[in-house]
């Protein structure tokens, strides 16, 4: 497949509400997407790094200089998928530009092939089921209403942020509530050291289905000390950057279940390999979320569609975030989104809508 060239387009998405974790809080998605331009197609993809480098060391800015600068240049003559993610190898990390880099190549690639991105991928499900991230609140009679909002909309997992001093209490109130049978986890984004192990333990009694990143990004051997003081299963989700990652935490006991989320792991074909791995060894896995528009959640829902992907995942419809997506929106039916059956991720965005939102535009000759 020849590509003629490549276009970097910043849209700036705002959010229905902000959005608060244990590292900041979010009022406006500052997205980088990708469009490859081929001969017979084009993909697209998104770029998962947010504006600042709060939740991993990569940010938009930094993003598409590495793909001007670095990634795009060392693009093979006739790429497709796999040979893309060998060409890119020797550049250490920026694993997000990488992944949206393989990931538009792909879309392309699939598009002229006629192919599904579920289809090619493995997936087995043609509906997968939706979870939803609520973030810190002011108050826990705000946080439960809130709660009540997505139960209503027929969420079938609640995922609540904590950090310390937002933990023991909104997870009380919330079982508290809406009893024993809710599907109920917490996210922490790696707040807490492993001297919290005796307070993280008074989340036991609460029966959440996992705690997610407590510790530091790099704590690996922490969170394999952890795992053992907790009832509550542990979950990584910014530690696990590749395979190799899931692997060396398996073998430590670092954590029992993986949040895969593409774009840091490098792509979709790597998040296929930790599937495979966790699979393998028994571990449930379940698809993350970054606050995608329509072309990342398209591309979330074909992989959540694999039969490893146990667990809901944070793959809300697109309202939880944007009041206009640049896609048709995702609407959850009966707690369930469509995994798309289109050639590639299955969606386009809309012009007029692109255009609106769009910031800046660079186009890259190939
Ligand atoms: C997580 N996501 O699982 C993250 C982290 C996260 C859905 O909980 C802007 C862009 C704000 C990306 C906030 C969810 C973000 C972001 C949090 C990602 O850890
Ligand atoms: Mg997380």
């Amino acid at each position: 497949m020849k590509i003629t060239g490549i276009e970097l387009r910043r849209i700036a998405m705002p959010l229905v509400a902000p959005f608060r974790t244990s590292f900041g809080t979010e009022t406006e998605r500052d997205v980088l997407l990708l469009r490859v331009v081929t001969p017979d197609a084009e993909g697209w993809a998104e770029c998962v790094a947010m504006t600042d480098p709060l939740y991993s060391p990569e940010y938009v800015d930094g993003a598409a200089e590495v793909l001007r600068r670095f990634l795009i240049p060392a693009l093979p003559a006739h790429p497709d998928a796999h040979t893309v993610g060998r060409a890119l190898h020797p550049f250490k990390g920026h694993r997000m530009a990488k992944a949206a880099l393989e990931t538009a190549v792909l879309d392309a690639q699939l598009r002229v092939s006629g192919q599904s991105l579920a289809a090619f991928l493995g997936a087995s499900a043609d509906q997968v089921p939706c979870g939803v991230s609520i973030g810190i609140m002011n108050s826990i009679p705000e946080l439960l209403d809130t709660v009540q909002g997505y139960l209503t909309e027929g969420y079938r997992r609640i995922k609540l942020k904590i950090e310390p001093g937002w933990d023991l209490a909104p997870v009380r109130a919330v079982r508290e509530r809406f009893g024993p049978d809710l599907p109920l986890q917490v996210d922490a984004n790696a707040a807490y050291t492993l001297a919290d192990a005796p307070h993280l333990a008074r989340l036991d009694p609460y029966d959440l289905l996992l705690i997610e990143q407590p510790l530091a990004n790099d704590d690996l051997v922490q969170h394999a000390r952890l795992a053992p003081r907790l009832t509550t299963p542990l979950c990584l989700d910014e530690s696990i950057e590749s395979a190799e990652h899931a692997a060396a935490a398996i073998s430590l006991g670092a954590c029992s279940i993986i949040n895969i989320k593409p774009g840091r792991v490098g792509g979709y074909l790597e998040a296929r390999r930790i599937h495979d791995l966790a699979r393998a060894h028994g571990l449930a896995v379940w698809c993350g979320g970054m606050l995608e528009t329509g072309i990342g959640r398209a591309a979330n829902l074909a992989l959540a569609a694999l039969p490893g992907f146990t667990l809901p995942g944070d793959t809300s419809g697109s309202h939880r975030y944007y009041a206009t997506d640049i896609t048709e929106p995702f609407v959850p039916r009966d707690g369930h989104l469509p995994v798309p059956t289109g050639p590639g991720i299955g969606v386009d965005p809309v012009p007029d809508i692109l255009d609106e939102v769009t910031v800046s535009t660079e186009w890259i000759t190939l």
